[in-house]
């Protein structure tokens, strides 16, 4: 037959949809779709080592690009492996459209379980997708594949499941879909009063603060967060997942809030009489568990977002703004310049100033104590960067990266803190962003988890600077462990070979570094240009 099989048709929406990058596993239920890619020049398909891998590349490049990111996995284990990524994609709000072989039809009616591969792919998937579905019959492609591809980026974020059985991938359409343009609908307008009542709350507190979360990043008003804590001279604190999202040498930033955050941002925060949140949920980690640690206790709050569900959820909003943060914040910005007194702040700068540098102080004095530790191998990082790196991280390790000054912001598991994840997640943010020199900094238990991927990086050629903090451990678990625990220890001590050996046999540049003042040579060198490296620190 001469129209397109149902796997073409897919490839062909999904590329009038603008992907350019699919990242999964091939199999033997996947090679209709495996063919129909290798006919489309104009689409790159990267395949991971493991599904996790292509799942978490999947998250950096969605995270990178502001795009929906896809996945093609196999029926069964294909599709298990992949079920970390998913979660944290759902608990993220991170677009992904995953597609998934299944059995084949004929085999529908003697039960999930019964043929190779065969499971519940829909149970499984169900509770952490916005929407499962497997397709039954082929007619049903043109009224499933568009509405569950929008699902992905429809009011909050996340991600779909597709499960294709493997016969109807090559079975030829009746004749070829046209799928109308649906475009996804502008966002709406703010509400003129409700811009007012902002501003006149902003106006009238005298001590506002701001609190950035990931909706900043996605929406892209980083600007407008910017104009606005200038114009006010507001304090600013990201999110622990949105770090970086306000630029942390900027005079008025305070780092994140809360988990992985500076002890200086906390006062201003609770000194505050007014919290300006936006597209942020108020995370145990930035909140420090939901209470008043972080979040003052009797301040107002003006809260936007785009999902309605997360007004009130953990604080009652004075003020709730069901918008994208761009729009929202634009039309405040509009209504402040156009007061003609604009309230006159306190230079807030000053004292940020003051408050970061007491704060280095206390640094240097650890650093002058250390030969590796965290601290001197983050603040030699912080040191020789421009501010434009992108970091991945994982776990822990994203904790210790207070001591970075980052410009843009950091791609990580966020609050989901899955280790084994940076890697994978790194590669997907240097393909959604080749002008960016991208950094991986993994513990070496998380690296691990996730080695395989190596092959991955120098298979498709992908250019990354992998920095390794090695302790031979779950560091901060076996710290715990001899704390609370009489000094007995299991589990959490590691082998780890010889990395920079590691990183040649995978044809990267490999450095060891054991001594301080390796460091800003060796992170100069590997900065300066666009080659996959793996840097083993050895700390203390
Ligand atoms: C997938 C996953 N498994 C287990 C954990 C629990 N966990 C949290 S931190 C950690 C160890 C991290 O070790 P490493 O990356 O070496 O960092 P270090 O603490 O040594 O700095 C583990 C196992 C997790 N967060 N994610
Ligand atoms: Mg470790």
């Amino acid at each position: 037959m001469a129209g397109p099989n149902l796997a073409e048709t897919v490839v062909d929406y999904l590329i009038a949809q603008n992907v350019r990058h699919i990242f999964g596993v091939l199999a033997h239920t996947l090679f209709p779709f495996g063919d129909a890619i290798a006919k489309r020049p104009e689409l790159r398909f990267i395949n991971a080592q493991h599904e996790g891998g292509a799942g978490n590349m999947a998250l950096g490049y969605a995270r990178a690009t502001k795009q929906p990111a896809v996945c093609l996995v196999s029926a069964g284990g294909g599709a298990t492996n992949i079920v970390t990524a998913v979660a944290q994609a759902y608990k993220e709000a991170v677009p992904l459209f995953v597609i998934s072989s299944d059995i084949g039809t004929a085999s529908f009616a003697k039960g999930h379980w019964a043929s190779w591969h065969g499971m519940e792919h829909i149970r499984l998937f169900q509770p952490i997708t916005k929407q499962s579905a497997r397709l039954g019959r082929i007619e049903e492609l043109g009224s499933v594949l568009d509405s569950l591809f929008r699902q992905t980026t429809r009011g909050r974020q996340g991600p779909v499941f597709f499960c294709i059985p493997e016969d109807l991938q090559e079975t030829h359409l009746p004749e070829p879909i046209t799928f109308a343009p649906s475009a996804n609908p502008a966002a709406p307008a703010v509400d003129a009063r409700t811009v007012t009542a902002a501003v006149d709350l902003l106006l009238g507190a005298s001590a506002p603060v701001l609190l950035a979360g990931t909706g900043v990043d996605w929406a892209q008003a980083q600007d407008e967060v910017k104009e606005l804590a200038e114009l006010l001279s507001l304090p600013v604190a990201s999110s622990y997942t949105a770090k970086g999202v306000f630029p942390e040498n900027h005079p008025l930033a305070l780092g994140c809030l809360g988990n992985g955050g500076r002890v200086y941002a906390r006062p201003f925060f609770q000194k505050a009489d007014l919290v300006l949140a936006v597209g942020t949920s108020f995370s145990e980690g930035t909140t420090l568990g939901f209470g008043h640690k972080t979040m003052p206790e009797n301040a107002r709050i003006i809260h936007i977002d785009t999902d309605p569900e997360q007004f009130g959820r953990i604080y009652p909003a004075e003020l709730a703004i069901q918008a994208d943060a761009k729009t929202a914040l634009r039309a405040i910005i509009d209504v402040v310049k156009s007061k003609p007194a604009k309230a006159a702040r306190p230079d807030n700068g000053r004292a940020v100033a003051q408050a970061k540098q007491e704060w280095l102080k206390g640094i240097d004095e650890t650093i002058s104590k250390q030969n590796l530790g965290y601290v001197s191998v983050l603040r030699a990082l912080n040191e020789q960067l421009t501010g434009k790196e992108i970091l991945t991280t994982s776990g822990m390790t994203g904790d210790t990266l207070r001591n970075i000054d980052s410009g843009v912001p950091i791609i990580h598991a966020g609050e989901f803190r899955a280790i084994g994840t940076a890697l994978a997640t790194a590669y997907g943010v240097k393909i959604g962003r080749p002008d960016a020199r991208v950094i991986c900094v993994t513990g070496d238990g998380s690296f691990m988890m996730e080695q395989q991927e190596l092959a991955t990086a120098r298979y498709h050629n992908i250019p990354v600077l992998v920095l390794i903090l090695r302790n031979n451990a779950y560091g901060g678990m076996k710290r715990d462990q001899e704390k609370n625990y009489g000094g007995r220890v299991i589990g959490t001590e590691l082998f780890i070979p010889d990395l920079a050996k590691l990183a040649e046999l995978y044809g990267a540049k490999g450095y060891s570094v054991t001594k301080k003042e390796q460091l800003a040579p060796v992170f100069k060198e590997t900065l300066a240009k666009d080659e996959f490296v793996i840097v083993d620190v050895k700390l203390d």
